[in-house]
């Protein structure tokens, strides 16, 4: 069994309730454990040109698991899920029912055409910095060192609800 962290953000729709089914269908998916769930975020839209206050804000956090699935069948269950919630790709960074992603997997490091481990940008992000540090403050992001010291350092903007 492997330890995974997955965040969640969600703009559009029924945020919470996009999350809250989302949460249930990974928790259901064989091969995979829920471990915990962090307390929920809202945080306004960052876009490629930055903090975008006129986009719908966020709502993000992240969930651990323990998986027997491999990094790549994992990330296919999740983009399953994202479909399932009618995310449609359009804008980069743009404003989404559900995204999903993997941010680490036991501390592996790779990048395919598929799949970058872990996260290029979880470490200068707050949204998910900030929920994983509420379950796992001890954690470190591989390469980067421990995230308590990456939230320090992340200055974009989160309230936890
Ligand atoms: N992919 C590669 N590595 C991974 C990984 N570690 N996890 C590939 C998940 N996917 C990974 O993703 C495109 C492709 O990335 C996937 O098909 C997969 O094969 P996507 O979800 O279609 O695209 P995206 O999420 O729009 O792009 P990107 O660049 O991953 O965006 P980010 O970095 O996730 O940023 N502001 C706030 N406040 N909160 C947010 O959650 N999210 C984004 C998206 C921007 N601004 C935000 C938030
Ligand atoms: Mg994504």
């Amino acid at each position: 069994m492997t330890r995974a962290i997955v965040a969640f953000g969600a703009n559009l729709g029924d945020r919470e309730a996009t999350i809250a089914q989302a949460v249930r269908d990974l928790a259901e998916t064989d091969g995979v454990e829920l471990v915990a769930v962090s307390p929920v975020y809202e945080t306004p839209a960052i876009k490629d040109a930055g903090v975008d206050h006129d986009a719908p804000g966020y709502l993000n956090g992240v969930v651990s698991v323990e998986t027997e699935l491999a990094p790549h069948e994992l990330l296919d269950r999740l983009l399953a899920i994202e479909q399932a919630h009618g995310r449609v790709r359009t804008e980069h960074w743009g404003d989404r029912t559900l995204d999903l992603d993997l941010i680490d997997v036991g501390g592996l490091v790779l990048a395919d055409e598929r799949l970058t481990l872990p996260h290029p940008r979880a470490w200068q992000r707050a949204f998910v910095l900030a929920p994983w540090l509420d379950i796992e403050p001890e954690a470190e992001l591989p390469g980067f060192g421990p995230i308590r010291a990456l939230r320090e350092r992340a200055d974009d903007e989160v309230h936890r609800r």
